[in-house]
């Protein structure tokens, strides 16, 4: 049965709460922005077709405030939810509530994200239906005899990992027999204080592998397709900083096989939405289930440039009750995509945050450029969220020529006003690891000298252009109203195919 959605509030923020709007609007589907105090001039409720307040900044008391987004959907009438990444996408009692008040959770079921929230029934889930897992525990031990003696099984190094953690919360390397039961006991009360968990469960350490995950979609229906992978290993401190598609360590035989225990997993768990199967691959190709994501991920998009298929679109579709309309067999990858994730931070000072207001920007354009961001001129960048500004996403027919590209876009991006992570990301185009496209996990870890030595040659180039681009700004002032008045419309508004919608006065 089909049940047709035409108004979806959109309970996020940033970059993706707008992502999330341009697939509705081009269904002819009306969106509805949430947004706490600090985000009265956010860009998302800008651009929806009406929007409501739901509190102060702290995303205790907004974003993350169950009741709020409930109410507020209840308020516009909105038929379904769009949970965004982050947040409360990946919340089982969230999904569950928007399903008892009758509205459509745009993500898989409650019993779904739990059991993928929890790594240990995850694993046991991906164990029986004969997806590869990493070598390593199946339950929950108790016992400190059991696990000295399960990892003295497993032999050294292992890692010790929280069941309700996941992205690297409250992980452990142990490498000495001596450290176990210290690890592990740090590891126990870690998990305690940060997830009110202590289950932890043991893997053998793989030493320098590859992140690679899976895009699948499934529907209502029972059925499930991949949409290939995509490459992950450039991370800092478990967060990503680059990723591509295809994985320069991909063949298409490795592709078959990991695409169908990517869908074989998500069919395990009678998955539908849009999911992300992260394993982890050694160089000699030997894969291992790691977590599965039941959400929309950061870097959809260079899935979205390759294969040409909207998964914002999909996922709207699939919660409406519709079968896919994807076959297997008419995916492919067309050319090579890159993500480069743009984030408000001093790459000089431990990448510590950078909030502050946008004086200048000037993004990218031209063949093979999409930038997914929210900010402008006179806008400022909270403290209070994820200081990532924007992602930038090349496309190129070649791996090469992509970077190439992707060079030149870095290049061309100017933002001033608060510190951006531009120069380091030309830094990682230009190292050799990189471009050899031979690098793992380790890649940020063993390269970290060359990327945080300054460019000199480029630097005395960007002055000139900052310099440029202040006077410009300063020159563009006058005309420019940075902050409309809440009481305003503004005039492309007024274009919208909806002219009877309004916009919710604010409380
Ligand atoms: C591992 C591992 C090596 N062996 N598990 C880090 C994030 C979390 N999703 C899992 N992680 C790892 N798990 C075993 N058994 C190495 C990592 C790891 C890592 C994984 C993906 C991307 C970057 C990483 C950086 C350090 C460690």
């Amino acid at each position: 049965m089909i049940k047709k959605i035409s108004k979806v509030l959109v309970a996020n923020r940033g970059e993706i709460a707008l992502r999330v709007m341009r697939s509705c609007r081009e269904l002819g589907i009306l969106s509805v922005a949430v947004y706490s105090d600090v985000d009265r001039t956010s860009m998302h409720v800008r651009y929806a077709d009406q929007a409501i307040h739901i509190g102060p900044a702290t995303s205790a008391e907004s974003y993350l405030n169950i009741d709020k987004i409930i109410n507020a959907a209840k308020r516009a009438k909105a038929d379904a939810i769009h949970p965004g990444y982050g947040f409360l996408s990946e919340n089982a009692e969230f999904s569950k509530r928007c399903e008892k008040e009758g509205i459509i959770f745009i993500g898989p079921t409650p019993e779904v994200i739990g059991t993928m929230g929890d790594k240990i029934t995850a694993r046991k889930t991906m164990i029986t239906s004969g997806v590869p897992v990493v070598p390593g525990t199946k339950e929950n031990l108790k016992d400190e005899s059991t696990i000295l003696n399960t990892v003295r099984e497993i032999g050294l190094p292992v890692m010790i990992k929280a069941s309700a953690g996941g992205g690297g919360k409250g992980m452990r390397m142990i490498d000495k027999e001596e450290n176990i039961l210290e690890g592990l006991r740090a590891a126990k009360s870690e998990a305690m204080a940060s997830f009110g968990d202590d289950a932890v469960y043991i893997e053998k350490y793989i030493s320098s592998p590859h992140h690679i995950e899976f895009q699948i979609l499934g529907d209502k229906h029972g059925n499930v397709i991949h949409l290939c992978e995509r490459e992950c290993s450039v991370q800092r401190r478990h967060q990503k900083v680059v990723e591509e598609t295809p994985s320069p360590l991909m063949t298409a035989e490795l592709r078959a096989q990991m695409g169908e225990h990517a869908v074989a997993a998500a069919k395990a768990v009678n998955y539908h939405g849009a999911g992300t199967i992260e394993f982890l691959v050694d160089n000699d190709h030997n894969y291992y289930f790691l977590e599965m994501n039941t959400r929309l991920q950061v870097e959809h998009p260079i899935t979205e440039r390759v294969t040409g298929y909207d998964l914002v679109k999909q996922q709207i579709l699939i919660a409406e009750g519709h079968k896919l309309n994807i076959k297997q067999e008419d995916v492919f990858q067309f050319g090579h995509a890159i993500e480069c994730r743009i984030y408000a931070e001093d790459t000089d000072n431990n990448f510590m945050p950078s909030p502050g207001v946008i004086t200048h920007i000037t993004e990218p354009m031209g063949l093979g450029v999409r930038t997914d961001g929210y900010v402008y001129e006179g806008y400022e960048i909270p403290i209070h969220y994820d200081p990532m500004i924007s992602k930038l996403i090349i496309w190129a027919r070649t791996r090469e020529e992509a970077i190439e590209r992707m060079r030149r876009a870095l290049f061309e991006y100017k933002i001033t006003g608060v510190k951006t992570s531009i120069k380091y990301l030309e830094k990682i185009m230009d190292c050799d690891d990189f471009r050899n496209g031979t690098y793992d996990t380790h890649f940020i870890q063993n390269n970290e000298a060359f990327l945080l030595a300054p460019d000199e040659a480029k630097e005395s180039f960007e002055d000139l252009a900052i310099v440029t681009a202040f006077i410009d700004y300063h020159h563009k002032l006058k005309n420019t109203q940075i902050c409309p008045k809440s009481s305003q419309q503004s005039k492309w508004k007024e274009f919208g195919r909806r002219r009877e919608m309004y916009r919710a006065s604010e409380n």
